[in-house]
């Protein structure tokens, strides 16, 4: 497994998504997630799954300091009392001591940035998280909680796949030392019909997913790919035995608008 290094942080290149992964198929992907090699599962306590993150943490036996597990503060739960409680909450429910990465899951204006990055650093200092970030934050937002968080952000989640130009996002991550973890990396599922990357990836004997995956991974970036097919996992995670060229790379981020953006709700921020 390749790591992305961020402000202290080693986050895992590929992990493995939970978002709308419920009950016992949660706890099954997790566990087959794990015995596959993958050291990184992403969950949020709006995705309601917490629990079964953990029972599957356990029933792989994989040692718990090998897994570095994202979860995500619902935005109900930014005042700073409410972020303590929610995140220990959070901790009840996976049945763990330690978040190894807490993230802010939206912007929400109603409530100061100060106040509630303040909350979160302050989680970190009570050592129940080990590192801090935000999601779903646009390039405005992420300079302001740069500029005022008291601790190191280390991510901002953020939708990405070649469909979707997130160049200035990414280079502000850079310029903050922050990675970009991609969400729907492989565009919900539309990337696997994709001619070009499948034209791209078969002198490598890949499909065009792993092409996407690997895109991704050689930028740096961290990929949460999610699945509810034991088969995809060992599929996406089977990206570092390959390099892309740079033209090949070049060809691919060349696919990318403003508008192949396919997460989005009246709640989002004003996408850069
Ligand atoms: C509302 C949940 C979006 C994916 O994290």
């Amino acid at each position: 497994m390749r790591f992305v290094e961020a402000n202290g942080a080693e986050i895992p290149a590929i992990g493995l998504g939970t978002w709308e992964l419920r009950g016992p198929t949660c706890a099954r992907l997790v566990e087959q997630a794990l015995k596959l090699g993958y050291r990184h599962i992403d969950t949020a306590q709006v995705y309601e799954n917490e629990r079964e993150v953990g029972q599957g943490l356990r029933s792989s036996r994989v040692r718990r300091d090998e897994v570095f597990v994202t979860t995500k503060v619902w935005t109900t739960h930014f005042a700073p009392n409410d972020l303590e409680r929610s995140t220990k909450e959070s901790l009840t429910k996976l049945r763990l001591s330690e978040i190894d990465l807490l993230l802010l899951h939206w912007p929400n204006p109603q409530v100061p940035l100060t106040e509630t990055l303040g909350a979160l650093a302050h989680a970190k200092k009570l050592g129940i998280v080990r590192h801090i970030g935000v999601s779903n934050f646009t390039v405005a937002l992420l300079e302001e909680a740069a500029a005022v968080c008291p601790e190191p952000l280390v991510c901002n989640q953020v939708e990405y796949h070649p469909y979707l130009d997130q160049s200035r996002v990414k280079d502000a991550c850079a310029r903050h030392g922050m990675a970009l973890v991609a969400y729907s990396p492989v565009a919900k599922g539309r990337i696997k019909s994709d001619q070009t990357l499948a034209r791209i990836g078969k002198p490598y004997g890949k499909t065009a997913a792993q092409v996407c995956l690997r895109w991704l991974v050689q930028q740096n970036v961290s990929a949460i790919p999610r699945t509810s097919r034991v088969e995809r996992l060992s599929e996406n995670i089977d990206v570092f035995d390959f390099a892309l060229s740079d033209g090949e790379m070049r060809q691919i981020s060349s696919m990318g608008s403003k508008t192949g953006r396919l997460t989005d709700y009246g709640f989002a921020p004003k996408w850069d």
